[in-house]
């Protein structure tokens, strides 16, 4: 029998996941789900042929520098992979792919739920009910933005993008979109392109942002964006925390100039993210669950496996980055 490449899991996954590592690989578990650190990571890299990591491992210059010599793959278990180097991958020889497929759904599903949190109060009217609830009806109390009728602009309309476009239409929302090229009318499906951001962000009674983050998109709305967004816009992040300006959109939630805002991801999460946010009863607040449905996380640990399994067979990994 031949030998099972050795396989790093730097995290505790999915039971699928786990029983199909253990069956097809010499897998290296972290069932303590203890994040390792630059030194642990080396350590535990030792001797293995790949890596199957997470975004809570930076893949940095210098961790690539440091890499032991047996390992020819590195797996993200994510889509993003902001957190990894891939040029620095590139200098070691080191394949990279990651897991863009599993998550489209799930994440959409949880941008409208944003959306409609935010535009409704729904995290103020939870803290209501968590607090003894209300005593009185009056006919002000508590009222939201309608959602239908309105303009929803998506800036990034990828898979995700295109998700959260047929969710938002059967809500009545008009949808506009910017992207760096058209996409074709099928795949449209009605939407209005811009082919600059700026002019999306004139009409975007709601701004969904669904772009990556790279040199282009970080601090992507800044004051200046946000002074383009309409009077008493809502905004929504499910992409990456650093793609906003984070003292810009305090600000303007604090000044009532835009309404509200659904944010699932953020800036030096977890545990460094701008208090501003917490303190504002416009916001409404998710700790970057958008993938975490017991399928989608079974299904992006599958697909990096996927991912592992072809390169082991010495085939073209499908979702090859480096
Ligand atoms: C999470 C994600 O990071 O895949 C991505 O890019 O942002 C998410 O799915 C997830 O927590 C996995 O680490």
């Amino acid at each position: 029998m031949t030998k099972k490449p050795m396989l790093l899991i730097t995290r505790d996954m999915p039971p699928a996941v786990e029983a199909r590592a253990l069956s097809s690989y010499d897998a290296r578990l972290n069932r303590d789900d203890k994040i390792y650190d630059f030194d642990g990571l080396i350590a535990a890299a030792e001797g293995a042929d790949g890596l199957l990591i997470c975004s809570s491992e930076p893949m940095t210059r210098e961790v690539f520098a440091r890499l032991p010599e047996s390992v020819k793959i590195v797996a993200c278990f994510t889509a993003g992979y902001d957190h990894v180097d891939l040029a620095a991958a590139k200098a070691r020889g080191i394949v990279v792919t990651h897991a863009p497929d599993a998550l489209t759904d799930a994440v959409a599903d949880l941008t409208l739920l944003l959306l409609l949190g935010a535009a409704r109060r729904a995290g103020e009217g939870e803290a209501v009910m968590r607090s003894g609830g209300w005593s009185d009806i009056h006919l002000l109390y508590m009222t939201g933005s309608e959602i239908g009728g309105k303009r929803l602009g998506i800036l990034g309309m990828g898979r995700i993008g295109r998700a959260v476009a047929k969710r938002a239409r059967a809500f009545g929302l008009e949808i506009q979109y910017h992207n760096r090229s058209r996409l074709d009318a099928e795949l449209e499906a009605g939407a209005v392109w811009h082919d600059k951001a700026e002019s999306l962000l004139e009409c975007a009674d709601f701004l969904s942002l669904h772009c990556p983050s790279n040199e282009q998109s970080r601090n992507f709305l800044n004051s200046e964006n946000i002074a383009r967004l309409p009077e008493g816009a809502i905004v929504i992040n499910t992409a990456r925390g650093d793609v906003v300006d984070d003292d810009a959109l305090v600000a303007a939630l604090e000044s009532g100039r835009l309404r509200a805002a659904g944010l699932d991801v953020y800036r030096g999460e977890p545990d460094n993210i701008h208090p501003g946010y917490a303190r504002l009863a416009n916001t409404f607040l998710l700790p970057h669950i958008g993938s975490a449905t017991v399928e989608t996380r079974s299904g992006m640990g599958l697909q990096a496996l996927d991912n592992l399994d072809a390169f082991f067979a010495g085939t073209p990994p499908p979702n090859r980055l480096a």
